[in-house]
């Protein structure tokens, strides 16, 4: 099983969107093991998205991620990673396929809605950023036995 962080953007908070956006999640199956309100303070925001320094565009990002509250969310599912990164979509609303979550809720070249981890390597880092110790809660879903076929002893 894999864990990736997620990040409802301050648009998706302001526009109300994180209910329909979290229930995409839930709907595939991906486990919900960490979920908060928070505002992400400049240093923070700096952190996380430090291989962008130096882009046209990094200012204005810092400037967006720490402007409103955002949810953050640890999802965790066999592929959790690379299936997340599917369902978001391209990075932009404008350029989105129709049925992920920026090409369904966005048209924006510069808000889109949502983060997530891009590689196992970012979601160990990212999730090490924004839960401390004992936020993430290990449980199993009743119905992980029908997500999965778990007849082999590994989810398939
Ligand atoms: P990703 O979120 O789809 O992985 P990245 O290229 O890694 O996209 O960029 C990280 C974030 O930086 C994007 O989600 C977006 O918020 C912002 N960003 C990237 N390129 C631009 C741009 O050209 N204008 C404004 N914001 C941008
Ligand atoms: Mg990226």
């Amino acid at each position: 099983m894999e864990r990736t962080l997620i990040i409802f953007k301050p648009d998706a908070v302001q526009r109300g969107l994180c209910g329909r956006i979290l229930s995409r999640f839930e709907q595939k199956g991906l486990q919900v093991v960490g979920l908060k309100l928070m505002q992400i303070h400049r240093a923070l925001a700096e952190k996380h998205y430090e291989s962008h320094k130096g882009k046209g565009f990094y200012d204005g990002l810092l400037n967006f991620m720490t402007s409103s509250p955002v949810v953050v969310l640890a999802l965790e599912g066999k592929d959790a990673i690379a299936i997340a990164r599917k369902m978001m979509g391209a990075t932009f609303g404008s350029k989105a396929e129709p049925g992920t979550i920026r090409g369904d809720f966005g048209v924006s070249n510069s808000f889109n809605l949502i983060h997530g981890s891009d590689s196992p390597e970012a979601a160990t880092r990212e999730l090490g950023l924004f839960f401390k110790e004992g936020e993430l809660v290990d449980w199993k879903p009743a119905n992980q036995g029908w997500v999965y076929d778990l007849s082999k002893g590994q989810p398939e």
